[in-house]
Order: C-alpha cells, then structure tokens, then sequence
C-alpha cells in the first residue's frame, strides 16, 4: 500500500479543475506509484465559493486564506494554479515551510518573481516543478525520446506555434490581458509552453533571440462587471466600462540554438480559426518529427535514412501501451487520448519524484523553467530593442 501524500491546491478555475481532476484520477490509472495523493485542502477567495469546488471534486478541507493550507502541517506538497502574480508569494512561503511546490505555467509573470524563485527552492532544498503538461502528451514524450535515441541526427530547423482565436474583440479585460496580473499576453501563455517543448524535444538551449515582434492589436476590453467593483481603472463606452489591455496578443521570434539549430516561435490569441494548435516541426539530417495538439495522439516522423523509394512522413498513433509512454495506464491502443490525460501523467510523475523514483520523461523545476522564462524575457526585449538579444544578456 503506497503512502499518501496530503496536496494542497491554491487556486480554482481551469487549472484548479484539470489538476483535481489529476489527482482523482491518478491512483486508479497509475498502479505502481510510491505516493497516492490526497485531495487535503483547497484554497479559493470567498468569492469563488470554495466549499462548492471542494464538494464537486471531493477535497476534504477549504479554506478562504491560502497561508492557511501552507501553514498546515498535514499538508505535504503545494500545488498552485493561481494568475501568474500570485505564483511567487505563495511559493516562497512553501518553500520557507520546507514543502515540495509546484506552479502552473509559466513559472512566474515576470523573470524577477521567477528569479526569486529559483533561489529560494536552492535555499529550501526541496523539490519543486512546474506543469509543462504537454511533455506528458504521448507523442511529445515519444519525439523526445526519438532525438535522444538521434533518430534526426543533427538539427537544422525547429518551427513552432501555438494559435489560438479566443482573443477577440468580444473578449473581455481578464487577468491574462493585464500586464501587472499576467506579466504578458499571448507570449507568457503560449510561447512558454512550445519555448519549453523545443529545449525538451531537442534537448538544446536557446542562445540568441531576434526579429521579435510583439503586438497588441486590440487595445480596449470591457471590464467584466465584477471586475469593474474591483476598480480596474477604464473608461466607459456607451455604459459599457472599458479598460487597456497592456500586453501582447501576438509575439512572434527567431533563434539560435547552442548546437546550431534556428528556430521560430509564434504565439497568438488571434489566429483565426485555430483553437489551440499548439504545433512544432523539427527537421534534422536524419529524419523530421512534425506535432499539432489538434490531433494529438499523433505524431508525424519522417526517416531520411530509408531507402528513398519508401520515404515518407509516417503517421504514428502513439497509444501502444508497450511502446509509447503513459499509455500503457490508460486504454487498449487506438482508445486514444485527450488534454486530461497529460495532467494526469504529470500527476503521476510529480509522485514518483516525490517518492523518489524517477519520472517517465524529465519535469522542470524552477530552475529548468526559468531557463524558459529567460528566453521569453529575451524576446520581448528584443522586439522593444528591434534588435538581436543574447541570452548571455539575460540573466
Ligand atoms: C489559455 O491560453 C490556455 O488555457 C493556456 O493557459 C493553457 O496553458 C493551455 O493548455 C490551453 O490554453
């Protein structure tokens, strides 16, 4: 009988309900894990009614107050899904009660907070991570571990975007659209998650940013009516209260990679007709990896060592149980998989690191995800320099 281990989960919302949902569901898919969670505490503003969120997802305990859930000393492990603003305090107090923390991505909203981060976890000396969830996709997993295995040989091109179109017009001032509740826009959001899956897949670092532009290119939301009680400062249209939006809905970069690679990022919240194409292309000497969340049980490789007159892009369904990771938990191959399940495989992950072992493929920690949130930050001052960055200079 594993041990268990009490979670603490600070904040609801859409993370609060995939990482429930993780954590409900982890122990009866997952057999050998060293730990079972426990859904302990919860925390949520008053206004967020976190008695009904505990009773929904069956955390035992809520609180109102989230130095409350770190301060308990039943508590073995946090796990915050709260704005990118509210990462950095809540950590640091984990840490300082000598807990294992986690946070959603991106690690903090800005390369300060995460700084502040990183040094306190070398302090703590205690285990920490950030959920990078699409890592744990099948077919992410698989294509890191076919560059590793040198399936592309060296690379020359990594290519990748994550489009959205939820960013419209009608879409009003959320805490994603205010650079001091968020850090940025699109960029903060998007490109960390395919700035993360490309240093994963390839297993290189970035080392010079350029050709970065940001833009912004609806520049007034209306303030949601709870919002507009909380004073957001705006002015009013027609009755309608508007406020700025102050950060990007699109940023777009170039870079090198240290063993040679070029790369392009592109992350927007107002690409039409996409709906969360998160995608990345990798081509090397030996073969070519191609990935798009929107079939995501899929994953295209393309050998260029076979024989020319079979070459081609094979379309591999990654839900073999004893060949692709994680799907072995999961069903009969073909069953195929969703966005759930790569949370659940993370969850699973973050026990076995906790209780010891070693996980299915690598889970940043801070320091893996500030190396992140260093590149985002040399983007955006590349685009406001309109000059190459390198990451040399950010530190
Ligand atoms: C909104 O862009 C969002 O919810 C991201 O914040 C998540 O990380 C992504 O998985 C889905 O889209």
């Amino acid at each position: 009988m594993a041990k268990t281990c009490n979670v603490a989960l600070i904040g609801q919302g859409f993370m609060g309900r995939t990482h429930s949902n993780a954590y409900l569901k982890v122990s009866k898919f997952f057999h050998d894990l060293p730990l079972d969670p426990v859904m302990h505490t919860v925390f949520g503003m008053e206004q967020e009614n976190p008695a009904a969120f505990a009773a929904r997802w069956g955390w035992k305990n809520w609180v109102t107050d989230w130095r409350k859930a770190i301060r308990d000393a039943d508590v073995n492990f946090v796990d915050l899904v709260t704005p990118n603003y509210m990462h950095m305090e809540p950590a640091l107090a984990a840490m300082a009660a000598g807990k294992p923390v986690a946070t959603e991505k991106p690690i903090a909203g800005t390369l300060a907070d995460a700084r502040a981060m990183v040094e306190a976890a070398k302090k703590a000396k205690v285990k920490t991570f950030v959920w990078y969830n699409y890592r744990r996709c099948p077919a992410v997993a698989l294509a890191h571990e076919l560059v590793k295995a040198g399936k592309l040989g060296r690379i020359f091109h990594v290519r990748c975007v994550y489009l959205q179109d939820w960013g419209g017009p009608k879409t009003p001032l959320l805490w994603r659209f205010q650079k001091k509740l968020a850090g940025s826009g699109a960029h903060g959001d998007l490109n960390a998650h395919i700035v993360d899956m490309a240093r994963f897949i390839t297993g290189d670092e970035i080392v010079e940013v350029s050709g970065a532009i940001a833009e912004t290119f609806i520049k007034e939301r209306e303030i949601p009516s709870a919002a507009s009680a909380g004073g957001i400062a705006g002015g009013a249209k027609g009755g309608v209260k508007m406020g700025k939006s102050d950060v990007d809905d699109a940023v777009l970069f170039l870079t090198r990679f240290k063993k040679g690679a070029v790369g392009s990022f592109e992350a927007s919240r107002l690409a039409t007709g996409y709906k969360n194409q998160n995608g990345i292309e990798i081509h090397g000497e030996k073969g070519a990896l191609r990935f798009r969340f929107e079939d995501m049980n899929y994953l295209d490789y393309y050998d260029n060592t076979a024989e020319v007159k079979v070459q081609g892009w094979n379309r591999i369904m990654c839900t073999s149980g004893g060949n692709h990771p994680y799907v072995g938990a999961w069903w009969p191959d073909a069953h195929i998989l969703g966005y759930e399940h790569g949370f659940v495989n993370q969850a699973a992950d973050i026990m076995r690191v906790l209780g010891g072992q070693t996980p299915v493929v690598p889970i940043p920690d801070f320091a893996d995800a500030y190396e992140t949130q260093r590149v985002l930050e040399a983007a955006l001052l590349a685009a406001k320099n309109r000059a190459a960055v390198k990451m040399s200079e950010v530190k």
